[in-house]
Order: structure tokens, then C-alpha cells, then sequence
């Protein structure tokens, strides 16, 4: 047990509890805060979005050591701001409730900015409730994020939340059988909130992994950069484009909040969407262990699904990608899924080139979700490589790119969608240089 302490609605508490219990459960069973629902448990509805220091998260992935020290506002507090009270008269108005189940997160996330990508609603089709955003924004401002407070360290037996890269590392070195926790969004969803068998090491509350920025020749992506700074960050836009387009198609705003770079990486998805376009832009991973820092190509890490060449006791610091000029660079990510927001990728591309006056030189192209890693796709890069950018040219370019994947049928989609997937996916990017029109 470890008192947990946290600012909810404004006013301070201290609850002494396991901190692997989920956020949500303090809320409800400890602080009697009922309004923050628990619909799937999975990060999928958002019915139990709270806003922590201003961010729309999922409470139901977020164990209550990792939330130690933050701002936590409920649908309780919310509900008495002038925001909050504008947010509900507009859904009322607007016929934006029924059974009401899912309102509490939608005011949350309504309350922050107005991205509903993270929120689902079985009853109202989201006309309604579309329609009540518009009202607000209309009427208010949105209220921005504030800097996250300071953390304090947690040290017990089962969770642990050190402050410091060589202290999570003289953790990683013992026998204990911890397992890293950055954003949760993995690793809570494989353990179907059964954290009582894990011993948890919390690296959020490192303070000295290093910031996101650039120096002369790379920019650098600490392991804890969520989806949200990535698709925000102005050096990501300028120098790692495709890395922004990935970051803002992952999950809804709550993921986007919570999920890291270093946990997509770790976790090995062959559907992890940051992969592919890390891949196309050379990045390389930096690794530590108490005795040892070592850097690996993204491209040599991953060594089956879910697999990678992570050593026992290794953390991952950053990630570093090498800064070409953005000028003549053809470059994009692009993916396809049952829908935009909340779906597991069923296939996905990654490309990189420098064009020139007869074609593209220094072309890369990684595919997500069709091989059993991510994998690259060599020949029709090299084929892209030998001639100029016509209709015919580019279509054969995405028939040899379908079969240089290797998907295969599952729970999401079949192999033969998958091959036909990728090369559309091509196809609606690089047809404009060929100068017909995109198509959707
Ligand atoms: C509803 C939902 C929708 C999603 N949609 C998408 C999507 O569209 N695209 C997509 O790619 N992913 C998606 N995801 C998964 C995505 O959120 C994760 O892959 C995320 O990036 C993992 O990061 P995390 O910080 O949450 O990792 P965690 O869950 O905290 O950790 C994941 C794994 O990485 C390890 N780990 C984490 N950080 C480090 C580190 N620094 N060093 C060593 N090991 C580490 C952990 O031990 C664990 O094994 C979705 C998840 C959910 C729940
Ligand atoms: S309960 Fe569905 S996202 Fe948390
Ligand atoms: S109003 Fe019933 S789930 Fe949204």
C-alpha cells in the first residue's frame, strides 16, 4: 500500500492504496466520484475520461501511481466551470444525450478542445452531440493544457516510480521481474487490468531522459514523447513529417495523450504505426543498461511480432533520426483501417525519396501490418529508382509493392485486401506526381 497523492477537482487527497489500482477505481470506489464511467476497460470508448493537468485520459489505463502528484478533474468538477456548465446546456440543447453513459467523457473531451475521436456513443449517430461542439466553440474557448506539476519518486516492492534514468536502470538490474510502464496503453490492455501479478517500473517520472529537439545533424525523440507531441512538435513537422502524420492517425485524443514513441517500439506490433515511418527515416534506437549504452538501426530491432532485440535490464532512452533537407523529399505515411480514429492498422506505408528532374533517387519504403515485422520493400524502391514518375510506371510500382508483402489473414482483414491495400495506398500518394489527380 503507498499513499497516492492527487489533486482532484481542485482539492487535495491522499489514498493509500495499491498503485498498480486503476485510476478509475480510486475515483469510484475510493472517492465515490461516480460519474467517470467504466464501459470497455480498453482505451476503446472513453467513457471514463477524466482530464489530467488539462489532457483528456482514459482513467481506466492509467494505474494510480502513475497519476500520483497530478491534477485529476472529473465530470464532478468540470461540471461546475463555466465551460463545463456551456458544454452541457449545449448537449442538452442539442439533443446530444440519451441513456447518457458516455456523456461524462464526451463533456471531458468536449471541455478540452472538442476532439471526440476518443469517445463513443451507442445511441445519439454523433449528429447531436457534433452539433453541441459546434454550439460551444461558438460560445468559448477551449481551455488549454497546463504543464504537468512535478513527480515525485515511488520506490516499493511492486511499483516503482524512480525519478532518474540510472535509478530505473539500477532497478531493471536486480532480479526483480519488473516490467517497464510508460503509457500504459499496451501493456494494461494485454494484462486485461490484472496488475496485481506485475511488478510495475513507472519510468514517467524520469525527469532526465532527453527533451525533444535537434542539433546540427538529428533530431531527438526522448522514449516517453507521446503521440501528441509528436504530431504537434515543430522540428517533427519540419524534419520527420511522416512521424507526425502516423502520430495523429493512432488511436483518439486520449491514446494520443498517454501512448509513447519507446512503448510502440517495445511493444513490436507489426502494426505499430510509428514504426514504418520511423523506419523510412533512418532512425536508430539508443539503449541503455546500468554498464552499457548501445544504439541499434530501427530496421535491425524487431526479430518477430512482439519480438525485438531488447536485452534483459534494457531501457530505451531515445530515439534518433538523421536530419536530411525536407527540399525535393517525397515523403509520407498512410494507412488503412475499419475507420479513422480507434482502429488497428490493417495495412499501412510508409516512403521516403528525394525527387529529381527524370524521377526519385534514395528511395524507402516500409510497409506496417503485412509481414510478420515491419517490413521494407527493396525491389520497388529499387524499381521507383530506374525510370521516371508516369501513370504506368507508378502503377506497376504498386503491383510489385503488393506482392513484396507478406500479409496474412486474420481477425482484422485478409491477406488479399492487405496486398491490394498497400498498393492503393502508393497509388493515392505518388498518382499526383504523375499529375493526375489523388483520389481517397
Ligand atoms: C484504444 C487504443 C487504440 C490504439 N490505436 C493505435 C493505433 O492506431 N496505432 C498504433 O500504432 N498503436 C495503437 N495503439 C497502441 C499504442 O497506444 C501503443 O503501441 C503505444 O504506443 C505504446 O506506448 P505506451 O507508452 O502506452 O507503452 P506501454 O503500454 O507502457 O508499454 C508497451 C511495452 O513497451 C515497454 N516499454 C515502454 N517504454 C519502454 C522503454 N522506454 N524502454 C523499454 N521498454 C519500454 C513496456 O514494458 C511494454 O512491454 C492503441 C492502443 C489502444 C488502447
Ligand atoms: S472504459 Fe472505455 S476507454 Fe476506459
Ligand atoms: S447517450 Fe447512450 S451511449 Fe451515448
Amino acid at each position: 500500500m503507498t499513499a497516492i497523492e492527487l489533486t482532484i477537482n481542485g482539492a487535495g487527497h491522499q489514498v493509500t492504496t495499491d498503485p498498480r489500482t486503476l485510476l478509475l477505481h480510486v475515483l469510484r470506489e475510493e472517492l465515490g466520484l461516480r460519474g467517470t464511467k467504466y464501459g470497455c476497460g480498453e482505451g476503446e470508448c472513453g467513457a471514463c475520461t477524466v482530464l489530467i493537468d488539462g489532457r483528456p485520459l482514459n482513467a481506466c489505463l492509467i494505474p494510480a501511481g502513475r497519476a500520483d502528484g497530478a491534477r485529476v478533474e472529473t465530470i464532478e468538477g468540470i461540471a461546475g466551470t463555466e465551460t463545463g456548465q456551456a458544454v452541457i446546456k449545449a448537449l442538452s440543447e442539442q439533443g446530444g444525450v440519451q441513456c447518457g453513459f458516455c456523456t461524462p467523457g464526451f463533456v471531458a473531451s468536449i471541455t478540452a478542445g472538442g476532439d471526440l475521436s476518443g469517445n463513443l456513443c451507442r445511441c445519439t449517430g454523433y449528429i447531436k452531440i457534433r452539433a453541441a461542439v459546434r454550439q460551444v466553440l461558438d460560445q468559448i474557448e477551449p481551455r488549454p493544457p497546463s504543464p504537468p506539476g512535478p513527480r515525485r519518486a515511488i520506490l516499493g516492492p511492486a511499483y516503482a516510480r524512480p525519478a532518474t534514468i540510472a535509478d530505473a536502470l539500477r532497478l531493471l538490474a536486480t532480479d526483480a521481474p519488473w516490467r517497464i510502464l510508460a503509457g500504459g496503453t499496451d501493456l494494461l490492455v494485454q494484462h486485461e487490468h490484472r496488475l496485481e501479478r506485475l511488478s510495475l517500473l513507472d519510468i514517467t517520472a524520469i525527469a532526465d531522459f532527453p527533451a525533444l529537439t535537434e542539433t546540427s545533424q538529428s533530431v531527438v525523440i526522448p522514449a516517453l514523447a507521446t503521440y501528441t507531441d509528436l504530431r504537434t512538435s515543430p522540428t517533427i513537422l519540419r524534419w520527420a513529417e511522416p512521424l507526425a502524420t502516423a502520430a495523429a492517425l493512432v488511436g483518439g485524443r486520449q491514446i494520443q495523450n498517454a501512448g509513447t514513441v519507446g512503448g510502440n517500439i517495445v511493444n513490436a506490433s507489426p502494426a505499430g504505426d510509428a514504426i514504418p515511418a520511423l523506419q523510412v527515416l533512418g532512425a536508430r534506437i539508443h539503449l541503455r543498461t546500468p554498464h552499457r549504452a548501445r544504439t541499434v538501426p530501427i530496421s535491425r530491432f524487431f526479430t518477430g511480432p512482439g519480438r525485438t532485440r531488447l536485452a534483459k535490464g534494457e531501457l530505451v532512452t531515445h530515439i534518433e533520426i538523421p536530419k536530411t533537407p525536407p527540399t525535393d523529399l517525397i515523403w509520407f505515411f498512410d494507412r488503412v483501417g475499419t475507420r479513422r480514429a480507434q482502429a488497428i492498422t490493417k495495412a499501412s506505408v510508409a516512403f521516403r525519396a528525394r525527387r529529381h528532374e527524370s524521377g526519385l533517387a534514395d528511395v524507402s519504403i516500409a510497409l506496417g501490418a503485412v509481414g510478420p515485422t515491419v517490413l521494407e520493400a527493396p525491389e520497388t524502391a529499387a524499381f521507383l529508382e530506374r525510370g521516371p514518375l508516369t501513370e504506368e510506371r507508378l502503377r506497376h510500382a504498386a503491383d510489385l509493392l503488393g506482392r513484396e508483402a507478406q500479409p496474412i489473414d486474420d481477425i482484422r482483414s485478409t491477406a488479399r485486401y492487405r496486398r491490394r491495400a498497400v498498393a492503393g495506398l502508393l497509388l493515392r500518394n505518388l498518382l499526383p506526381l504523375a499529375g493526375r489527380p489523388p483520389f481517397s
